[in-house]
């Protein structure tokens, strides 16, 4: 018997949703320690600081993994959700480096996302990068959008899956990161109507746990602190 701990910043959805997606798919129990704890912040920081017995990880999420009392530790957001989705068959052994291409590569689209609106620094405020934003969103809107999500369509099949014919946890990531962008870049996702039919396609309602996860508390919205942020000055029409 496993138990799993799942460490990172309680109020946005950011690298933390995809490890939340696969345990939904999963349909495993597991506990979100920072949204739980009485300053969650405090937590992670002291985690991140390494003053926790598990180890000294790069960044969250972190994942705790208790087994026969033994505690390990495990971080990369990819990763994570490649370990919970291997440890409870979420896809077969063949498939499983095909997903984990895939699940790096939305990573990627992840992080050019946070990019857009912290382009010279993540440590810097929005505010003192403004000016490097818009050109970094004009490309991203331009030239990545339409590469990333050119090419994922292009991975779907005639099911609409991208892993072994069925529901993986891959999809549902694919799902997550198409609604950030439509939170994030409303104007330059209307664009672009048509033009990926079975992205645009894509649903969870296929997979009765994922609605569930989604209808209930545990789903953080999307919010001006996480990945995906509506800053209507960063988003325009594509041609
Ligand atoms: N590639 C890593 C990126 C992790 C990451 O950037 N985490 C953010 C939160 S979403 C963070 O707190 N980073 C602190 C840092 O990089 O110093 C992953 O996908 O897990």
């Amino acid at each position: 018997m496993s138990t799993y701990e799942l460490y990172y910043w309680p109020t946005i959805p950011g690298r933390g949703e995809p490890v939340r997606l696969t345990f939904a798919m999963a349909e495993v129990a597991y506990r979100d320690m920072a949204r739980e704890a009485e300053d969650g912040y405090a937590l992670l920081l002291s985690f991140n600081a390494g003053e926790h017995p598990e180890g000294h990880p790069f960044a969250p999420p972190y994942l705790v993994i208790e087994e026969d009392g033994e505690r390990t530790l495990h971080w990369q957001s990819a990763h994570l959700c490649d370990l919970v989705a291997a440890r409870h068959g979420l896809y077969a052994e063949a498939d499983r480096s095909r997903a984990a291409s895939l699940g790096l590569t939305l990573a990627d689209l992840m992080d050019e996302a946070h990019d857009t609106h912290h382009p010279l620094a993540t440590g810097l405020y929005y505010e003192d990068q403004k000016d490097a934003a818009q050109v970094r969103a004009k490309h991203f809107r331009e030239e990545r959008i339409p590469k990333f999500l050119g090419f994922f369509e292009s991975q779907l099949d005639d099911t609409g899956h991208l892993v072994g014919g069925r529901p993986s946890p891959v999809d549902a990531v694919l799902w997550h990161v198409r609604e950030g962008l439509r939170h994030a870049f409303p104007k330059a996702m209307a664009s672009f109507a048509g033009r990926w039919p079975k992205l645009d396609a894509m649903t969870i309602a296929d997979h009765p746990p994922l609605r569930a996860y989604l209808d209930s508390e545990g789903r953080i919205p999307f919010n001006e602190d996480g990945i995906f942020r509506r800053y209507p000055e960063l988003d325009g029409a594509v041609e």
